[in-house]
């Protein structure tokens, strides 16, 4: 089986170089990080893991021309980039080909559906971990369950030789047959975590061990929890408080997705995240007016650090009339 990874950055290079360490034929696709391209093109890609460390030779490409047919696409772009990505690989793709898209919130589908039949697309969430460290140097930073189900219809053999060859390479799969409730699940955690540490420049952490952090990610939280229940999420408010502070205390030291967004002047996940909130709710007549917040906080932060070389953030609009919302 081909596999191409588009997006190979800190997750997409791991998971790729972890299915190349374990014998599959991988290609790795990046167009925005040249660098790291060159580094593993010349030197191949290191994996390091506590005292461990891995060196895989695997064909890498900043190039869509150069990419070969694929069997399985691992998509690992971040949400905003989804769309762009698909059109740069759509001559790889054949009717044949499966797409797995791995990435944080929710709404980027239909992007992808644009592309791909729902029965050849697979959607899931991670709880693997991985940094980038240097070009051509990925961190594995933490290892946790991958699930994983298809769009539209049932498991076939085919899935399972894809399950098998994700076990094979040492990244622990399951499949699921609710992958809705699996997403809105996670985008709980992300929800609450993501937009706080990023505003206020902080670790993970900060969401448990700063009491005033703790009160607005429990309330968040809650307040998704109400749009995620018309999802098939069967959590408690209690229980969904607690996950959200579970995965802050693991990954106490992490700096999340968004505070790196940020801190790099680039644009944010955070329509497809706490954006998806608001979208949910407004559909569902479920009011959401932290996530909105949220949403708008996020948005400012960034007209005001780069007002001139934004042109990718939102003029503030009043609510009702962002297209994005
Ligand atoms: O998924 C994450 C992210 O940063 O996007 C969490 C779970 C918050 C870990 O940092």
């Amino acid at each position: 089986m081909k596999i191409c990874i588009v997006g190979a950055g800190a997750l997409g290079s791991l998971f790729g170089g972890l299915l190349a360490r374990a014998g599959a034929s991988v290609s790795l696709y990046n167009p925005s990080n040249v660098a790291h391209v060159q580094a593993i093109h010349s030197a191949g890609l290191h994996i390091e893991r506590d005292a461990e460390s891995w060196h895989v030779a695997v064909p890498a490409t900043a190039t869509p021309e150069a990419l070969a047919e694929a069997d399985l696409v691992g998509l690992f772009v971040k949400a905003h980039q989804t769309a762009r990505a698909m059109e740069q690989i759509a001559p790889t793709l054949s009717p044949r080909s499966w797409v797995l898209s791995l990435q944080n919130g929710i709404g980027m589908e239909s992007e992808i559906l644009r592309f791909v039949p729902a029965e050849r697309f697979l959607r899931g969430v991670t709880a693997q971990g991985a940094t980038l460290l240097a070009p051509g140097r990925v961190r594995w930073a933490g290892v946790g369950p991958t699930r994983l189900g298809r769009w539209r219809g049932p498991l076939t053999p085919e899935i399972e030789e894809i399950l098998a060859l994700l076990r094979r390479a040492q990244i622990e799969t399951e499949y699921s047959e609710e992958i809705e409730r699996l997403l809105w699940e996670k985008l709980i955690i992300n929800c609450a975590i993501n937009p706080l540490t990023a505003l206020f420049d902080q670790p993970n952490g900060s969401i448990v061990h700063d009491p005033e952090l703790r009160e607005i990610a429990g309330t968040v939280a809650r307040e998704v929890l109400r749009v995620a229940q018309a999802h098939g999420v069967k959590l408690s408010e209690a229980e969904a408080v607690e996950r959200v502070e579970t995965v802050a205390c693991k990954t106490a030291q992490n700096i999340s997705s968004m505070l790196q967004d940020v801190r790099r002047g680039r644009p944010t996940e955070i329509d497809y995240i706490n954006g998806a909130v608001v979208r949910g709710g407004r559909r569902l007549g479920i009011a959401t007016p932290i996530n909105l917040l949220l949403v708008k906080l996020i948005a400012a932060g960034r007209m005001l650090k780069h007002p001139a070389t934004s042109p990718l953030a939102p003029p503030l609009k009043r609510e009702g009339d962002s297209p994005s919302l």
